[in-house]
């Protein structure tokens, strides 16, 4: 084999081993806090979306309860809807995406034999920001304030007109927060899986795996601004009135299902993506062979991923929408029926021309095999718009939606943990009690929602809290209600089995199930850096191919094989070919995530309970903990103990111009651009579509002072850009001048930007119009703020030494900022200057 590392051979596998220990280990009590390790936050995300699940089960089984019988009291009409909105909110955003991002944040540097994420310490501040944002937001159960529009919190029901208490407030606040969560853990994953995949794993030798989660990564990046704008306006619009979903003022109800609904379609696949992935890596495993039509595969994969974001509006066919639209939407809606099918087609024919093995993970799959196709072909129906007019906001919306998701998210994600628990733990599940519990959730489940398709037939609207006697929906009702609690006694026996297993489970052997995946060559359960050495990749079944892997590997046989410097160390490797370009050099345990997730929650606190003056405080103070986390970082010596790499080695990533924080820094941006389109989208649909939206005579904006802040940031950008260029050719006199000049530039932009804002004389509490504009600024003025301070850094970091010619690193990222700042401020001045100027109200 020619990876083999000739030198690690002389060296002690043991001593490696606890070598690797000391520099990775976690540290025990009080500063477990700081852990940033892949393999612990992992397991603790998904243990918390396990809590968070239970809670949200129970919610549904009070809401069964009531419906059991007709004109049932057991709840009040208000506890009623907090109790259904909660169920549905807890379910989607505390259960399933943070559930799925957990195993994929605990599986995928394993699967593409990495040692950890590439940006360790963001996987804690995401798990932290959930942490808190779960508890603020279920905390309102307790004190019965909890939100009760629906877990889409339509406008105007969950305005303030409505909705005056708090709940509303919990929602937007409490949810923006989690999304905090949920966009960090799909930066680093993107960039995780196209930066540090192990030497010659090209994208083509990926796990499919991987696919579904570089797809599911990239529309949470996409997908989760819009609804985070959305909860900003609307929460702005409660707090301090500028009335963005108000018609009188001149805004628009209907924006608020636009932009909850960009975000919420594709929502349903970036839980339907992962779930897929788990399924498309099981089939093969226990079918023991290949799976048929890779490429089929992925190609699926990236059509759902587009026509994902195509869809929104099949959710407001009744809203009102122009014909030609509602075709459209109906077309693009059944097409999406296609990539389903390939993938329906390639398990099925995998499971064909293979020889399956009914282990208990599998029957989940068939479980989910059965039912999903059944909720997709509900799906297909509810497309058809004169349908969907039949039976919309009835319970055969209901049962669809719990097909799809039971059936496409809760059936994979069991079987997957079933698959992947004796690595978690080194033990096996019981094959019995796992039985009885698949039975039980699987006739349970379909009496509970085949059931609901009928009432919905019959006419029962949903999230109405009783119904009377003589409407001919008892009998059906009883019998969902009665069979939801089969459903959750079959749940609680396969949660008690996970849970036993951990102490009562056999022994596993090694690769129990032999699979092909990488992350059975791990010890199990795992150790901190996951591998001893890393391998190189030739197939996509690496341990088919070589079952002796895992055994080498163990010896430190392969590269990376040193632990002397105390570096936590793994490879870059080229996005496409997989070949290695550096050393990445992670950073260790901290405290700063916590602090900086904390002080967030207290912002969040504050915003709830209307304490600006608190709020104000504790966003400085986040700023300064994150601030204060970033400057040990890249050529920082706390950040590189050792900087040498040996002659011959790739150069470490700090001391070169493409590290994976450029590449972080990329993803975020395409996150922020996204919300700062959705932004725009907003601007242009109340000028053309709000009925009483009106632009004021004289454009309020000067376009002269906002166009010489735009130079500005122009000439700021042209500095960085000049000074990068000659750090790429090792150049770096004047450095920190040019930097310091770049700052007052920005400085100029920020000051400019400030003033005509201040001359515009907004009434934001009066008209949409100066409402929506005071936003846009507001964000221009925070990204030129952002820019000024990350570069006066810079400047001072040259003064240390940390960044110059041998550290050119840091400069790269900051010039993304730079650029996306010139780009987003010149299509501010755009739509809010020029175009009113040129076409008037
Ligand atoms: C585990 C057993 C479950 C049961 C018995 C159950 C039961 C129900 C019921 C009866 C409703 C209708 C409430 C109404 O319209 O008045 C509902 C709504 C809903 N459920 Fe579930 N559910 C379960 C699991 C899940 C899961 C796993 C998810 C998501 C991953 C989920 C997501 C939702 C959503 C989004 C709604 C929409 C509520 C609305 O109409 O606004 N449910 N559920
Ligand atoms: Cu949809």
């Amino acid at each position: 084999m020619k990876s083999v590392n000739q030198e690690a051979i002389e060296h002690d596998p043991q001593q490696l081993h606890e070598d690797l220990h000391t520099i990775w280990g976690n540290p025990k009590g009080l500063r477990s806090l700081t852990i940033v390790n892949h393999t612990t936050l992992g397991l603790r995300f998904m243990v918390t979306g396990m809590v968070f699940f239970l809670i949200g089960g129970i919610l549904a089984m009070l809401v069964r309860t009531q419906l059991a019988m007709p004109d049932q009291n057991f709840m009040s009409p208000d506890i009623y809807n907090q109790v259904t909105t909660m169920h549905g909110t807890v379910m989607m955003f505390l259960f399933a995406i943070p559930m799925l991002e957990g195993l994929a944040i605990y599986l995928i540097p394993k699967m593409i034999g990495a040692r950890d994420l590439v940006c360790p310490r963001l996987t804690s501040l995401g798990y932290f920001c959930y942490l808190f944002g779960g508890i603020i937001l279920t905390s309102s159960l307790i004190i019965e304030m909890a939100p009760s529009s629906g877990w889409f919190m339509y406008t105007p029901l969950s305005s303030k007109e409505f909705a005056p208490d708090l709940g509303s407030d919990f929602w937007l606040l409490g949810i923006t927060f989690v999304e905090i969560s949920a966009v960090s853990a799909g930066v680093e994953l993107v960039v995780s899986i196209l930066r540090t995949r192990t030497q010659g794993m090209a994208l083509h030798k990926m796990p499919l795996f991987a696919w579904y989660i570089l797809a599911m990564a990239l529309m949470i990046v996409v997908g989760f601004p819009p609804l985070i704008l959305g909860s900003v306006l609307l929460e702005l619009e409660r707090a301090v009135g500028m009335p963005f979903f108000q018609i009188a003022g001149g805004g628009d109800p209907l924006l608020w299902q636009h932009l909850f609904w960009l975000f919420g379609h594709p929502e349903v696949y970036i839980i339907f993506l992962p779930a897929a992935g788990i399924v498309s890596t099981l089939i093969p495993v226990f079918a023991g062979r290949p799976i048929v039509g890779y490429g089929w595969v992925v190609a699926a994969i990236a059509i759902m991923g587009f026509i994902s974001f195509g869809l929104w509006v099949h959710h407001m066919f009744t809203v009102g929408i122009p014909q030609l639209a509602q075709a459209f939407f109906s077309a693009a809606s059944m097409l999406v029926a296609v990539p389903t099918a390939i993938q329906v087609f390639v398990w099925l024919a995998t499971l064909w021309l293979g020889k399956p093995k009914m282990k208990l993970p599998m029957l989940w799959v068939m479980g989910f095999l059965i039912i999903f196709v059944c909720g997709g072909l509900t799906g297909v129906m509810l497309a058809l718009v004169p349908f969907n007019w039949q039976v919309h906001d009835t319970h055969f919306v209901v049962a669809h939606m719990h097909y799809v998701l039971v059936g496409g998210m809760f059936f994979p994600l069991i079987a997957g943990l079933y698959y992947w628990l004796p690595l978690f733990s080194g033990r096996m599940p019981s094959e019995n009690l796992g039985r009885w519990g698949f039975w039980l959730t699987f006739l349970g489940f379909n009496g509970t929602f085949l059931i609901m398709h009928w009432t919905g037939l019959l006419g029962m609207p949903r999230r109405v809290y009783t119904y009377e006697a003589g409407s001919g929906w008892e009998i059906y009702n009883l019998l969902s209600s009665v069979s939801s609690f089969v459903l959750s006694a079959g749940i609680a026996m396969v949660l008690l089995d996970i849970a036993l297993h951990f102490r009562f489970g056999k022994p596993a052997k090694h690769n129990p199930w032999n699979a092909d995946t990488l992350e059975w060559a791990n010890t199990m359960p795992p150790s901190a850096y996951n591998f001893v050495s890393l391998p190189t990749v030739e197939t996509r079944h690496p341990l088919w191919d070589d079952p002796n892997l895992p055994h080498t590997m163990a010896k430190g046989m392969h590269g990376l094989a040193v632990a002397s410097h105390g570096r936590r160390e793994m490879w870059g490797t080229d996005p496409i070919t997989g070949k290695v370009r550096e050393i990445i050099h992670l950073p260790g345990n901290s405290w700063w995530p916590l602090f900086a997730a904390a002080a967030l929650a207290v912002v969040c606190i504050s915003l709830l309970t209307r304490v600006y003056a608190l709020a104000g405080i504790f966003v400085v103070i986040a700023g300064v903990f994150l601030l204060r986390w970033s400057w040990e970082n890249g050529a920082h010596p706390n950040a590189a103990p050792d900087a040498g790499v040996k002659p011959g080695d790739p150069p470490l990533h700090s001391r070169t111009m493409d590290g994976p924080g450029l590449w972080a820094m990329a993803v975020f941006l395409i996150a922020n651009g996204s919300f700062f389109l959705s932004y725009l989208f907003g601007w242009f649909y109340l000028w053309t579509v709000s009925p009483e939206w009106q632009m004021p005579d004289i454009p309020p904006l000067s376009l002269l002072i906002m166009s010489i802040a735009g130079g500005a940031v122009l000439a700021g950008c042209v500095v960085i850009e000049k000074l990068v260029r000659g750090l790429r050719q090792q150049r770096d006199a004047g450095l920190r001048a040019s930097f310091y000049l770049a700052a007052a530039l920005g400085a100029l932009q920020v000051g400019l930007a400030g003033w005509a804002l201040w001359r515009a004389d907004l009434s934001p509490t009066q008209t949409t119009h100066d409402a929506v504009m005071l936003v846009g600024l507001v964000y221009a003025l925070f990204h030129g703020g952002l820019a000024v301070i990350l570069t006066v850094l810079q400047g001072m970091r040259v003064g240390y030494g940390y960044v110059g010619a041998h550290a050119p690193f840091e400069p790269a990222v900051v010039a993304l900022l730079w650029r996306y700042n010139v780009v987003t401020f010149w299509l501010l001045v755009g739509a809010l200057a020029i175009l009113p100027r040129m076409i008037g109200g």
